[in-house]
């Protein structure tokens, strides 16, 4: 169907995105995310929701993705944008079709199956947007979002919330008790006309020292500024201040297509320009757009490359939890007793993984670690057996008990780095 023939017309008034906007002179960090943008339509393939408070241009993912290429960026976030609803194709569209250069963040109502999650975390969907703004939506109760939030987070999701700044002294004991990070939209929105250092802005400062769980995006100069294009410069201080307090805990992004933007639209050119301003270093720019969101979003970590060490973190600790759950159990006697009787009987018992099992019946101690297992659990297996740290610190560096302890009382080995069990 052509433009022309699309069963939607959009807002009077409607602010198209820029059309030619300018590369940046801003040198990007290779690669940089672009952590805020969305999608919308188009809207003959995937229709706006019928309760929408308001109707775009469409903007499709070609647009989107054109952009990221212009500006330099490697990688979206796309936000799903309430004039979809809770139908989130268009995002998961957009998603397949960037080849893991894009994730999202979806929006979800109560009654979601765990199979739609399980499909919308396939295509790339990190976390679910809680929207408080009630231009944009009729505003979900706390305690059904706070349902949602339980659902999502054994995916390992996070919650992106939107808000206007004079909500938030309300929603601060709600934001406290979710479960997940938890990433502010836009500062939170704060009045530009207000001092940097005024009680309204320190509120929200205040509100990231208190709950390192939460983040926030030093996104939305175009929106929150009161002097406009080219320059933002009020919206400067604000943000240098969040990014100088909070390095690890600041995302940024473009918020194209810039959706109920009246005054202007912004050239994302001059947007991109406007970060060294607020992000003053190398080193801050490379955790603002690179580090962060490929941590909170690729799962990339910082930590996974340390010589001889597997860091037992939350995915770790998913992946070992039946196998740490089966040496705990070895706790009580009578456990000890049927496994010893019959090891794979016992061990069939538990859902762990045939690898996982295989692991035990070894007693391949650096194997179990790299499948999950914590050395404090798996310490039963070994004092099931009548055996000792010393014993097991020896096969887990292959030597002989009795060479390990004279190579420990003799003043331990020369470090290396690198050697697996010598860190
Ligand atoms: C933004 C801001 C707005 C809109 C939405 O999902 C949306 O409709 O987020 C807004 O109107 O302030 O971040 O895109």
């Amino acid at each position: 169907m052509s433009r022309d023939a699309s069963k939607y017309t959009a807002d009077a008034g409607w602010l198209s995105p820029h059309p030619s906007p300018h590369r940046p002179r801003f040198t990007l960090p290779p690669g940089a995310v672009d952590a805020h943008c969305h999608v919308f339509g188009p809207g003959d393939e995937f229709p706006y929701a019928p309760e929408r408070k308001y109707t775009p241009t469409d903007a499709p993912k070609d647009a989107l993705f054109a952009l990221r290429d212009h500006l330099g960026f490697e990688r979206n976030v796309i936000v799903q944008g309430t004039c979809h609803g809770a139908d989130n194709r268009a995002l998961t569209d957009a998603l397949r079709a960037s080849e893991g250069r894009a994730r999202g963040i979806a929006t979800v109502r109560r009654d979601v199956t765990d199979e739609q999650l399980k499909d919308l975390h396939d295509a790339g969907v990190r976390g679910v947007r809680f929207n408080f703004v009630k231009r944009l939506v009729d505003v979900t109760p706390p305690e059904v979002l706070l349902e949602i939030a339980r659902r999502i987070e054994p995916l390992g999701w996070h919650v992106v919330v939107y808000f206007e700044a004079q909500e938030l002294p309300e929603l601060e004991p709600f934001f406290a008790k979710l479960p997940t990070t938890v990433v502010v939209d836009h500062m939170g929105r704060p009045d530009l006309r207000q001092p940097v250092d005024g009680p309204d802005f320190s509120r929200f400062v205040e509100l990231l020292r208190r709950h390192p769980h939460i983040w926030s995006k030093v996104s939305g100069a175009e929106r929150l500024s009161n002097e406009g294009p080219p320059g933002y410069r009020d919206f400067v201080p604000f943000a240098r201040r969040i990014v100088d307090a909070f390095p690890d805990r600041v995302l940024w992004g473009t918020d194209w297509p810039h959706p109920n933007l009246k005054s202007h639209m912004p050239d994302d050119g001059d947007l991109v320009d406007l970060i060294p301003h607020f992000a003053v270093t190398p080193e801050l720019q490379r955790r603002l757009l690179v580090d962060n969101p490929m941590r909170l979003y690729w799962n990339a970590k910082p930590y996974a490359d340390i010589p001889g060490t597997t860091v037992f973190d939350s995915d770790m600790s998913r992946k070992g939890y039946h196998l740490n759950m089966f040496c705990m159990s070895l706790m009580k006697a009578a456990n000890r007793e049927r496994f010893k009787a019959n090891e794979r009987a016992y061990l069939d018992e538990w859902p762990m993984t045939e690898e996982q099992k295989r692991g035990v019946l070894a007693r391949d101690y650096n194997g179990m670690i790299s499948l999950g297992g914590n050395i404090y659990f798996l310490a039963k297996i070994f004092a099931t057996d009548g055996k000792s740290f010393q014993h097991a610190a020896a096969l887990m560096t292959g030597m002989a008990q009795e060479d390990y302890a004279k190579m420990m009382l003799s003043g331990g080995r020369k470090y290396e780095p690198g050697r697996k069990g010598g860190a």
